[in-house]
């Protein structure tokens, strides 16, 4: 027994010694070979019952010791695998915390959006409040009560896109505008943005822009409190130095109406290639809200007074960023979108 304890002992240490089980699953593997059932530990117990009785006590401590060395021999070889095994998965996942992070490119917010947003804290900060309403508009709104007769030119098929019976894509947001007089007496003092559609299209115009207009009625409302706002909006917009400039215009809806230049801050008002050398800008419409338009809201034209604005956010947006076809505001080229704002 004892030579056969001693052999079971050198063959495992051999075994573990020359850098055999590399891997837990053959540590595992070997384990069952001697201590698993029938393995050659569990086998040599087997025969002690051929070991003359005067030899079994020693031979049974032979043979526990064995198995409780082998036990431990296994444990140690186990536990140094599993250090092993770790250290090597940390290594292969290490990372290095000090690499440069992946350069992740947010979006970048649309120009007729940032000129939105500014246009939008410009007018509420002196008092208006903000009112979109529907796109898809009735020929009431957009037309009629606008004061834009039935053979206008705007009423033609060509430019205005009709849905369907008396409904159209609304080719101003100032259809918005009579709803809420229609719903709010004065004072009012509303700003509409949104979108508006009219069939023409070239490096100046699209089919769908975008436009603010504005509206104010109350008692005693003149010309000089539009211009006294559109100072503001043109200062506020561009520069501390930018004047305005009205001239005679003609809208249905307004009477007087005015066309409204800024100076050009290219050039200071002294005449540029951006300000075709006049040294002004056209940027906007506006006018005295015309008494006809009072009156289908049901307000009375000889009690009260209003002026209104009609404002081209692409085209206050080229004038702003410089850019020379509209086009580009609706491409949606990043490599164009990604130089403005955040
Ligand atoms: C332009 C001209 C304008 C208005 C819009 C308006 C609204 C109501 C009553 C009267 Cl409810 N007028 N809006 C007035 C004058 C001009 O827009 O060329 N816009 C791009």
């Amino acid at each position: 027994m004892k030579e056969k304890t001693q052999a079971i002992k050198t063959e495992l240490e051999q075994r573990f010694a020359a850098g055999g089980c590399a891997t837990s699953k053959e540590l595992a593997e070997l384990k069952m070979q001697y201590l698993g059932k029938g393995g050659k530990i569990s086998e040599l117990s087997k025969g002690m019952r051929e070991v003359p009785a005067e030899q079994r006590p020693e031979a049974g401590r032979l043979l526990s010791e064995l198995r409780a060395w082998a036990e431990e021999a296994f444990a140690a070889r186990e536990a140094e695998l599993k250090r092993a095994e770790l250290a090597a998965k940390v290594a292969s996942e290490r990372i290095d915390v000090t690499m440069p992070a992946k350069y992740f490119r947010g979006g970048s917010v649309h120009p007729v959006t940032l000129v939105r947003r500014e246009l939008e804290e410009i007018f509420s900060g002196m008092g208006f409040h903000i009112y979109e309403g529907p796109e898809i508009e009735r020929d009431y709104y957009n037309f009629q009560a606008l004061n834009i007769p039935a053979d206008h030119p705007a009423r033609d098929m060509q430019d205005t896109f009709f849905v369907g019976g008396e409904f159209l894509l609304r080719s101003q947001t100032s259809s918005g505008q009579i709803r809420v007089m229609e719903k709010q007496k004065p004072p009012i003092k509303v700003l509409s943005p949104g979108r508006v559609y009219r069939s023409d299209s070239d490096a100046t115009h699209s089919p769908m822009f975008h436009q603010m207009e504005g509206l104010v009625v109350d008692k005693g409302i003149t010309l000089c409190d539009l211009k006294g706002i559109l100072d503001e909006f043109a200062r506020r917009m561009f520069t501390a130095e930018t004047k305005t400039r009205f001239r005679p215009s003609y809208f249905p809806f307004t009477e007087p109406s005015v066309e409204v230049d800024l100076s050009c801050k290219n050039c200071g008002g002294k005449g540029c290639r951006i300000c075709k050398g006049t040294g002004w800008i056209e940027v906007l419409g506006a006018g005295i809200v015309n008494r006809r338009v009072l009156e289908n809201c049901g307000i009375d034209p000889d009690v009260y007074t209003g002026f209104a604005f009609g404002i081209g956010l692409e085209r206050i947006a080229m004038i702003k960023y410089g850019i020379g076809d509209i086009r580009l505001l609706f491409e949606n080229d990043v490599r164009f979108l990604r130089q403005f704002g955040d």
